[in-house]
C-alpha cells in the first residue's frame, strides 16, 4: 500500500499517532490471516451454511446437531489458529498508549493470546460450552473429542442435548456488561480503528456510529468496501495482517510512539 505524504496510510498514521484513547473495533477479518474463514465475503461460512439455521438460538433449540456439525469442522481451524501480525500490531498499539481497548465481535480468543489487555468480547468467547438444562459447563476442547460418536454432544451431568458454546447466537441478547462497556468506549474514544468487519451484524454494527457522530477520526482496514467507507477519515484497502504492522511502523517512526505521560 503506497505510503506517500498524503496517502490514506500516512493520514491514518498521523491520526493514530495523536490518539491517546483510541479504540479498535474488530470483526472476523482480523483473524482471516490466522486461517479462520470469515462469515461473509468471499468463501465466508454463511456462503456454505444458513446462519439462522446454524447459529440462531431458535434453530439451535430445534436441532442442536445442525450447529454442532458445522462447529465440529470449524473447531479444527480455531484449534490450529495463532495470532497473526494484525493481532500483534493491535496489542503493540495498546502497549504504546495509542489504543486503550479492543472491542471485538470475534470469539476466537486471538486478541488475548496476542497480548492485548483490555478486550471487550461482544459475542462471547468460544472456549467453553454450557448445558441449557442444568447449567453445567465444560471446555469446548473436551466436547470436540466425543463429536465423532456423539452428535449433538450430551451433557455429562444431566444427559441434556443442548450443550451450547458460550458465544452469542442470532436472536440472543449480547452480554449486558460487554455491550455497555463497548457503548462507553465508543462514546469516549478519541479515535476508532475498524478492522475486518462487514458491519452487518447488530447491535455491534451500530457502535461505530457513536464515534462518527462525535466527530472523532474513524479509520477502516478492509480489503472490501464497507457501509461506512464514505464517512471514514481514512480507508485502508487491504489485508489487516499487512496494513496494521505498516501502520504501527509509521506511528513509531513519527517519533510519537508513546504519549507524554
Ligand atoms: C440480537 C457468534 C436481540 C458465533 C455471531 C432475525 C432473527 C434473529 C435476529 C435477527 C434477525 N434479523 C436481524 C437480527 C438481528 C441479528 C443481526 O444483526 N442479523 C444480521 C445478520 C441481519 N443480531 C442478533 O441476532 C444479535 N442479537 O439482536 O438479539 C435480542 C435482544 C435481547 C434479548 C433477546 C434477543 C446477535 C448477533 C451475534 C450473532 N453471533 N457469531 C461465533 O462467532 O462463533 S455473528 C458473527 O458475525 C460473528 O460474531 C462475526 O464476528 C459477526 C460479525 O461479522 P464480522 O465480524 O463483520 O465478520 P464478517 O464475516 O461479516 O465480515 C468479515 C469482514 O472481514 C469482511 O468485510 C471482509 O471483507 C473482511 N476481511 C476479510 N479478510 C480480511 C478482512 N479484513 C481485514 N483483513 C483481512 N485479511
Ligand atoms: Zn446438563
Amino acid at each position: 500500500m503506497p505510503a506517500g505524504p498524503d496517502s490514506p496510510l500516512a493520514d491514518a498514521a498521523r491520526l493514530l499517532a495523536g490518539a491517546r484513547r483510541g479504540v479498535a473495533f474488530t470483526g472476523a477479518g482480523v483473524s482471516a490471516e490466522s486461517g479462520i474463514t470469515t462469515f461473509r465475503g468471499e468463501g465466508g461460512l454463511w456462503t456454505k451454511y444458513d446462519p439462522v439455521q446454524t447459529a440462531s438460538l431458535a434453530g439451535f433449540l430445534a436441532d442442536p446437531a445442525v450447529y454442532w456439525r458445522v462447529s465440529r469442522d470449524r473447531w479444527q481451524t480455531y484449534r490450529r489458529a495463532e495470532p497473526n501480525p494484525a493481532h500483534l500490531a493491535l496489542a503493540a498499539l495498546e502497549a504504546s498508549g495509542h489504543l486503550t481497548a479492543i472491542v471485538t465481535q470475534n470469539t476466537d480468543g486471538l486478541h488475548r493470546r496476542a497480548g492485548s489487555r483490555h478486550i471487550v468480547e461482544l459475542h462471547g468467547e468460544g472456549g467453553r460450552v454450557r448445558c441449557l438444562s442444568c447449567g453445567s459447563e465444560e471446555p469446548r476442547a473436551e466436547v470436540q473429542a466425543r463429536l465423532s460418536s456423539e452428535l449433538p454432544p450430551l451433557c455429562r451431568r444431566c444427559g441434556g442435548r443442548h450443550l451450547k458454546p458460550t458465544v452469542v447466537f442470532f436472536g440472543e441478547g449480547l452480554p449486558a456488561a460487554a455491550l455497555s462497556a463497548a457503548i462507553e468506549l465508543a462514546g469516549t474514544c478519541d479515535l476508532l480503528l475498524i478492522v475486518g468487519s462487514s458491519l452487518t451484524v447488530n447491535p455491534a454494527a451500530m457502535l461505530p456510529d457513536l464515534a462518527l457522530r462525535r466527530g472523532v477520526p474513524v479509520l477502516i482496514v478492509n480489503p472490501e468496501p464497507t457501509p461506512l467507507d464514505s464517512r471514514a477519515d481514512a480507508v485502508l484497502s487491504g489485508p489487516a495482517g499487512l496494513i496494521l504492522p505498516e501502520l504501527m511502523r509509521l506511528v513509531t517512526a513519527s517519533g510519537d510512539s508513546s504519549p507524554v505521560l
